[in-house]
């Protein structure tokens, strides 16, 4: 009977959206970035990852479901995650259940995990941000490791790099960090979750298709072949993480949705610099941006801040309430449901924002 015990721990992270993005690594191994990146947490309840990590005497090795299916844990990030939170493992006692682990159990102990992701992966929405982050807190809960968030995030950060920015909520920072081990290259956070909560962000699902270069191979490739790269990583986004860090304290909209807007088109700009070009956005993404714009500019004060990743699903984040619903009337006006430029659906943090809109959230 003692040693039948099974020992669970559930986390939830959800992910986050780099206003100041994260594009080239100088270390792929240990996934250092060429420079420091902002991203902005996304509430809980919007795309995030639930995962259950179990931990028993009865387990004869480390096994991985995602949503449902069995993957390998045999890859090189996932090992990195696991052999770097196992070193930090401690001692755990629970009286109740009677299970007592000492230190050097968790050389011996496997593992069990699922991990499910609240939005569906096929909508080219799936990031490996929340996942590897939601995996490291959980594990580091499991075995009761002392480490604090920060700490962890340079654990996360060898899973995928923009997971390190997923331990905190709010405003967070990536600091690429100066020393060779990586150990200082980590999150910290600008501003909690409460600082700016009158912002609204609306994802804009304009394609399901899987996207044709993943972030890693486009990274690797910009890296070696653009020299707007260079130039981005050494004098560009350097000032901007201060005027950003700034932006985020005033509450500053004018200045945040000027930095963020000119931030991702510099990342796409240097993705069409890179041999071959990548080309992440399509004709849809570029009238959104159109669309934004002309808005912006017919306002005192913009009122909308867009910015795309690795594909090109809009990231939407309005000033307040009322533009976010004025975004969603403007949308719904220039892509109609159905019409050749489609947005196949939306995803937004306050959900009465596409009610009072008449549309449904994905499913
Ligand atoms: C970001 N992206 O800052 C940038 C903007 C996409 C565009 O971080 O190779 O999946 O696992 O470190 O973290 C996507 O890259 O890449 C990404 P790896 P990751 O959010």
């Amino acid at each position: 009977m003692a040693d039948t015990w099974v020992r669970m721990v559930t986390a939830q992270t959800p992910t986050n959206i780099a206003v100041i993005k994260y594009w080239g690594k100088r270390d792929e191994t240990l996934i250092l970035p060429v420079n420091d990146s902002i991203s902005v947490t996304l509430d809980p309840n919007d795309l995030c990852t639930t995962t259950t990590v179990a931990v028993s005497p009865t387990f004869d090795q480390d096994r991985m479901w995602l949503n449902g299916k069995e993957i390998s844990l045999s890859g090189g990030r996932f090992q990195s995650c696991l052999k770097e939170i196992r070193a930090r493992a401690c001692e755990v006692e629970d009286e109740e259940k009677a299970i007592k682990i000492a230190k050097k159990d968790w050389e011996k102990l496997h593992l069990h995990i699922a991990s499910y992701n609240n939005f569906p992966t096929a909508a080219g929405l799936a990031s490996s941000a929340a996942g590897f982050a939601c995996l490291v807190f959980s594990l580091a809960k499991l075995m009761n490791a002392k480490e604090d968030n920060s700490e962890l995030s340079a654990i996360a950060r060898q899973g995928s790099g923009s997971a390190c920015r997923s331990l905190f909520g709010g405003f967070v920072k990536w600091t690429m960090g100066k020393v060779d081990n990586g150990s200082d290259s980590l999150a910290i956070q600008v501003a909690d979750e409460k600082h700016w909560d009158d912002l609204v962000i609306i994802i804009a699902v304009v394609s399901s298709r899987m996207k044709e270069t993943s972030s890693t191979t486009g990274m690797r490739d910009t890296v070696e072949t653009s020299l707007l790269l260079q130039h981005r990583a050494k004098e560009v986004v350097p000032k901007r993480i201060v005027e950003m860090e700034e932006a985020i304290k005033n509450r500053d909209f004018a200045s945040f949705a000027r930095l963020t807007c000119s931030d991702s088109n510099q990342f796409h700009a240097v993705c069409l610099d890179t041999q071959p070009p990548i080309f992440y956005m399509n004709d849809t993404s570029h009238k959104i941006i159109n669309c934004v714009e002309k808005w912006n500019r017919s306002e005192e004060t913009p009122q909308v801040a867009y910015t795309f990743d690795a594909g090109p699903n809009a990231v939407l984040i309005a000033h307040n309430r009322k533009a976010a619903a004025q975004l969603m009337q403007k949308l719904l006006y220039y892509f109609p449901p159905n019409s050749d430029t489609d947005i196949n659906s939306y995803v937004a943090g306050d959900k009465t924002i596409l009610k009072d809109a008449g549309i449904e959230e994905m499913k």
